[in-house]
């Protein structure tokens, strides 16, 4: 960004001043976010630094234009414009996965999932039925004919990991949509190892019977081989969905390839775009051919209308993706997390699994005395910004949990290598060893409350200064 820090510094300066003049709030707002975002450790595993052209990208008019519908077959005139946005997105997605069809419309992973959840269950379930009853489409059914494809639509099985496995609670987690619109079961992880047993998701494939078997996570520290994944669906009739939203960035930089790779396996693969994909805050689905005209029909079907400016945002998200730096970026995502996760393990920290292979490191701060939530908090008043997250089998639920989840793909784009994650796992653990589980205010124990350590958030992040102002934020990039 050198040559052009120059020209970006001044588009968000006076972008700032026109928007302060409406609402100084917002501007004060945005400006204190950057000051925030550079001087913490961002260790959300979730989390990335967009570059400054998919940012800007997504400050223009693209956004005012409706264009429910896809390319070339709008509910709305004058599209030709949002067409050229999405089909660049679209083709960016198909070259970089090697996909036969992607959609670019989702406006977030859950978006993606609703999509790939309605296509399977129009593809499967829809077609059929209207062959059946011999209807050329849905405007030819009785009342009667509804009713019949009302109860197969929700009378489906899903098979997901479980939340405290590492699923997502999309994956057909009960309070979520997912756990309500399909007759849901989970597959968990071996509790010996923590790894997925894939003879046991066999087995429970075999006897639940799922019409779809979901793949991908959120919270486990390990690859997954989808080629076994899909030979499971396909010995129970499944259709294989894979949400990769978090790896995406390691599939789309060959850090994750072969039976790792979930794009040739998955009928249907949903990923978001601002994950270690390092694009703009939405979703994508990739899908194989037969799946592509139910995926279409994602808006306005279960979306509203795309939003355009974000659509470009991904599509310069993408060709990024697309050059040999990419590659280099998503090897050192994976190559850090180890370093993380050693730095952990070195200091007598107990992580589920006993390290990754990802890009994320699930810490089991029980050892330290402490919950998930105490942890979290404590970390964050030293300036090292986390997210609690459920273990296995967590005895205190999916609010205080048991564990912290870590991400290196932030704090890989910022610079950082080997010697500043292994630092990291040093601060991180003289915070929890610094850090007591506080009392309610009746004087019972307390999962939320705790007390850190006098001089220790101070030197936490006098430390973290050192390494950030090494690495810094957008180099260049100075508000007036
Ligand atoms: N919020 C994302 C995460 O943090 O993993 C998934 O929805």
């Amino acid at each position: 960004m050198t040559d052009t820090s120059a020209l970006i510094s001044s588009a968000y300066s006076q972008a700032l001043e026109v928007i302060g003049s409406v609402e100084p709030r917002i501007a004060e707002a945005t400006r204190q976010e950057l000051a925030d975002q550079r001087s913490s450790l961002k260790l959300i595993a979730s989390e990335n630094y967009a570059s400054p052209a998919v940012l800007l990208t997504m400050g223009t008019w693209l956004s005012d234009k409706y264009a429910e519908g896809t390319v070339g077959h709008r509910f709305y005139a004058g599209c030709q414009n949002v067409d050229t946005v999405e089909s660049l997105a679209a083709e960016h997605a198909r070259e970089l996965f090697g996909a036969p069809y992607a959609y670019a419309q989702p406006h977030s992973g859950i978006d993606a999932n609703l999509v790939a959840f309605w296509s399977i269950l129009a593809h499967r379930i829809e077609g059929p039925a209207l062959e059946r009853l011999s209807a050329k489409n849905v405007n030819e059914l009785s009342d009667e004919d509804w009713e019949t494809l009302r109860r197969e639509f929700g009378n489906q099985r899903l098979l997901g990991m479980s939340l405290d496995a590492g699923g997502h609670l999309t994956h057909g987690f009960r309070p979520n949509i997912s756990g309500k619109m399909f007759h849901q079961q989970q597959y968990g992880t071996d509790p010996g190892t923590g790894l997925l047993d894939y003879d046991a998701v066999r087995a429970k494939a075999k006897e639940f019977k799922p019409l779809v078997l979901v793949a991908g996570y959120s919270a486990y520290p390990r690859r997954v081989n989808f080629a076994k994944m899909r030979e499971i669906a396909d010995e129970v009739g499944a259709t294989l969905m894979v949400d990769m939203a978090h790896f995406a960035g390691l599939v789309a930089g060959k850090v994750f390839t072969g039976d790792e790779d979930p794009v040739p396996f998955a009928h249907v693969t949903t990923t978001t775009t601002h994950k270690s994909l390092r694009g703009p805050r939405g979703g994508l689905v990739l899908a194989q051919e037969e799946y592509a005209p139910s995926v279409d029909r994602g808006c306005p079907m279960v979306l509203g209308g795309p939003l355009s400016h974000v659509m470009a945002a991904k599509a310069v998200a993408l060709a990024e993706a697309r050059q040999p730096a990419f590659a280099d970026y998503a090897q050192r995502i994976a190559d850090n997390a180890k370093s993380l996760a050693e730095g952990f393990t070195s200091r007598g920290a107990t992580l589920v699994t006993g390290g990754t292979d990802n890009h994320l490191v699930l810490l089991d701060v029980s050892s330290f005395g402490l919950t998930g939530r105490q942890a979290e908090s404590a970390l964050l008043e030293a300036g090292v910004v986390t997210n609690r997250n459920s273990v296995p089998a967590d005895p205190n639920g999916a609010w205080y949990t048991s564990g912290i989840r870590f991400g290196t793909p932030a704090l890989t784009t910022r610079g950082f290598g080997h010697d500043e994650f292994d630092r990291v796992a040093e601060l991180v653990v003289d915070v929890l060893e610094g850090t007591e589980p506080g009392t309610t205010k009746a004087g019972g124990p307390s999962k939320a409350s705790y007390r850190l350590g006098e001089g220790v958030a101070d030197r936490t992040r006098a430390a973290s200064a050192e390494m950030l102002d090494k690495h810094p934020l957008y180099p260049g990039l100075e508000l007036t």
